[in-house]
């Protein structure tokens, strides 16, 4: 990928670099098609940008942006996200606005690769299963609905990358602070019961998911991103092939009308706007999955440090974390008195206590646990705390997951900024 291909629209457009931009959302721009008609992915993207339909989008001449884009960060569907880049579109979520237990769609972030399908219709949608089974299937949806049992459960997905933006010295990519997490209801039926009734050969070792977004080069058939996990986790009963988010359709940016949620491992291995699954007798090797792409280093590297490629291991389950959703980082108490509410997750485990302090961690207090809602949900917690004196206090949370590993102080630090589950330190002021 070109640098180019990595900068925003604002940015290209502000570098007066039109043509590049233009041809990056409208297409390519032929002399014939001079003007940079949006349509197409460019006008599902723009129309989510802007948040609302352009009737007039076939007018709209090269060059240029709708007024509504500057400074905005509006994504139809979406309510109080973090533009983070817009091409491909990223947005995170601020801890505040994920304290509800079961994520709302609104408030779930968005993670791209490349260019979203044009169409996110539920009709004549197809998915293929395929590879080393006994049966190759084509499955509308209506047909997994029909076939297979239907099951709802909340199911926590976070981006490998959340957290990235801390990483010192800092990791390419995009700069994800604490929201590229979210835990919605997802209604689909289980992948372990699709892939069972295929028929997974003897040799299976892994699957391979491919969803029917495009590459950012535009290059028909290249894809954005295609991963896959262990045949053993594929058969993990929480695994869901999903057509519902939260009881109605799936958000068009979260993968609609139908997408892999694998939860645990990071989101990645959820392919969104999912169109085939095959399983194969190797280590998948779709885009994404080689070199240094969602791979930490497989032995202790110190910060900066230079690694082989061989040195790199796939990233299975995620660590165990937690977020601090109320209150608000900067927030004030005015009789020192501080609910604290939030939530904790760990990979394919549970947690088994979160723990609070309010004096940069010299002394620990437990905070109440609750139970998840189902296996992969995450679990929330609430503290009450009382801050002795008038002045600046940080509050700390340290989950410990049910295997007895709790959160570190700092990041371990890795070179692509993966995985950074140290602790969340919020900062509250009793005035
Ligand atoms: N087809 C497809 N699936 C995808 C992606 C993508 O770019 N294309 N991004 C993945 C990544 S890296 C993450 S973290 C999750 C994010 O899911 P969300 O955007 O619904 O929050 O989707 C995954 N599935
Ligand atoms: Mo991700």
């Amino acid at each position: 990928m070109s640098g180019k291909d990595k900068q925003g629209l604002f940015e290209l457009y502000e570098k007066e670099d039109v043509e590049r931009a233009d041809e990056l959302v409208f297409g390519r721009v032929s002399d014939q098609n001079r003007r940079g008609f949006l349509r197409g992915a460019g006008l599902t993207t723009m129309t989510a940008l802007v948040g609302a339909a352009i009737p007039f989008a076939a007018n709209m001449p090269a060059g240029f942006i709708p007024v509504a884009l500057a400074g905005e960060d509006t994504i139809t569907g979406k309510d109080g996200l973090t533009l983070l880049n817009d091409r491909p579109l990223n947005a995170e979520t601020p801890p505040h606005l994920l304290n509800d237990e079961i994520t709302p769609t609104t408030r779930h972030f968005i993670r791209n690769n490349g260019i979203p399908p044009e169409s996110f219709s539920p009709d004549g949608w197809m998915l293929t299963i395929d590879g080393l089974v006994d049966k190759p299937m084509k499955l509308s949806i209506a047909d997994l609905k029909k076939n297979f049992e239907v099951v709802t459960e909340a199911l926590t997905i976070e981006c490998g990358g959340n957290g990235r933006a801390f990483f010192d010295p800092p990791a390419k990519g995009n700069q994800w602070t604490l929201g590229a997490v979210a835990c919605s209801n997802w209604t689909g039926v289980r992948l372990m019961d699709v892939l069972k009734a295929a028929g997974i050969k003897d040799n299976v070792i892994y699957t391979a998911h491919v969803g029917a977004d495009t590459h950012l080069s535009g290059k028909p058939g290249k894809l954005s991103l295609s991963r896959g996990v262990p045949i053993e986790k594929a058969l993990n009963p929480h695994n869901l092939i999903a057509f519902e988010q939260n009881g109605e359709a799936i958000h068009p940016m979260n993968g609609a009308p139908l997408r892999l949620v694998v939860p645990g491992w990071p989101g990645s291995c959820s392919q969104k706007w999912l169109n085939r699954i095959y399983l194969r007798d190797v280590v998948h090797d779709g885009p994404k999955m080689t070199g240094k792409a969602y791979r930490t280093p497989n032995r202790p590297v110190e910060p900066g440090e230079k690694v082989e490629k061989k040195d790199f291991d796939i990233i299975h389950a995620m660590p165990v974390k937690s977020l601090i959703t109320s209150p608000q980082t900067g927030g004030t108490t005015s009789n020192g008195v501080v609910e604290i509410n939030g939530h904790a997750w760990s990979g394919d485990d549970a947690i088994a206590a979160v723990d609070i302090s309010i004096d940069f961690g010299a002394t620990w207090m437990k905070a109440n646990l609750g139970v998840a809602a189902n296996p992969y949900a995450w679990q929330n917690f609430n503290a009450r705390v009382s801050l002795p004196k008038k002045g600046y206090y940080e509050v700390w949370a340290r989950a410990t997951s049910t295997t007895g590993v709790a959160q570190p102080h700092a990041i371990a630090w890795n070179p692509k900024g993966y995985l950074n589950n140290s602790m969340h330190r919020i900062a509250v002021r009793s005035v």
